[in-house]
């Protein structure tokens, strides 16, 4: 599906607005000062395209953004979503492979609407997103407890959640949107009660710790990867938060009993061995939440999110 395999458009997201606590702009620069980006050219052998920018879209930020339906800092999250979307389409429609490093989940937003709509046109087909987390994002404005964004961004890319105005995610058209469907989830163990009925009314695709536990990794991604079918495009979109916090312990929400890092790095390389991979995010990577003494929590997830970033890639062992 790319018409460039080696070429990777890389976009630096440093916005932490779609949650409260700062420090997950942190994340981009941690993670290229770590060497990720070098890796990828050096090592893997892409020609990055990058502005060289960590941006933190200050241009957008509103000078007052009261709660909208609950939502905080609905006007922040959509404009920097929406120039988000803008960005990463343009990396995809040349057929490039995206490399997004947020952020917060709620950037997502801007991710799969820029490459759902690149792939609609260049290839007139629906792409499927693997949804890599410990949370299924997926509360409306109306179900959400908390009002973060970063809880929401599936239910505003399948129309579950809509909104007119056009300043609030009014922008996101019909070529942005995911089919529910085309959806699949990976890691699942924190999922609120508004989210289950969510999930079950619309029969969406889910493996959940349990299932991990009860069939295996290897199984769950035969299981999954069949779901979507060969030949259908994939966005792979990575919280962080999907692994255990032994492994990932900087982050805003962790949750307990989660992946094992190689259980996350054996998703990221079987997504890539199916050859259909368009984009990966890497969210929620938070520096500055470092449980642990001399910062070792911090270095230790952004090592783990580069070892999941190189694996999707297609780094390999042997
Ligand atoms: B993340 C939560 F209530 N569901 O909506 C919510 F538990 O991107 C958490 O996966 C959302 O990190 C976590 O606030 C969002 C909460
Ligand atoms: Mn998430
Ligand atoms: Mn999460
Ligand atoms: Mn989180």
């Amino acid at each position: 599906f790319l018409s460039q395999p080696d070429q990777l458009g890389v976009v630096a997201v440093g916005f932490s607005g779609g949650q409260c606590k700062p420090g997950v702009d942190a994340a981009p620069s941690a993670l290229i000062a770590s060497g990720l980006l070098t890796q990828l050219h050096t090592e893997l052998g892409y020609n990055l395209h990058h502005d060289n920018t960590v941006h933190s879209y200050k241009e957008l930020m509103p000078e007052s953004d009261p709660d909208v339906r609950g939502m905080k800092n609905p006007l922040a999250v959509s404009a920097v979503t929406q120039k988000l979307s803008e960005q990463v389409y343009t990396h995809a429609k040349e057929g490039r492979c995206v490399l997004t490093l947020g952020g917060d989940h709620s950037i997502a937003i801007g991710t799969v609407s820029g490459t759902a709509k690149a792939i609609r046109e260049r290839l007139g087909r629906e792409m499927a997103v693997i949804w890599v987390d410990a949370h299924a994002d997926i509360n409306t404005p109306e179900t959400s407890e908390s009002g973060n964004i970063h809880g929401m961004p599936v239910s505003f890319l399948t129309g579950l959640a809509k909104e007119k105005r056009e300043d609030i995610f009014g922008w996101l058209k019909d070529e942005h949107m995911l089919s529910v469907k085309k959806l699949v989830y990976i890691g699942l163990r924190d999922v609120d009660r508004g989210e289950k009925k969510i999930l079950r009314d619309n029969g969406i695709c889910a493996f959940s710790m349990h299932d991990i536990d009860k069939h295996g990794i290897g199984r769950v991604m035969e299981m999954a990867l069949g779901y979507i079918g060969n030949d259908t495009p994939i966005h792979l979109s990575f919280d962080v938060d999907a692994l255990d916090p032994l492994w990932a312990p900087s982050t805003g929400t962790p949750v307990r009993g989660g992946l094992t890092l190689r259980e996350g790095d054996y998703i990221a390389e079987c997504v890539h061995e199916t050859g259909s991979l368009i984009a990966v995010d890497l969210v929620e990577v938070n520096p500055t939440l470092a449980p642990g003494i001399n910062d070792i929590g911090a270095h230790e997830t952004v090592r783990a999110g580069c070892s999941i970033v190189r694996c999707a890639l297609g780094e390999s062992l042997l």
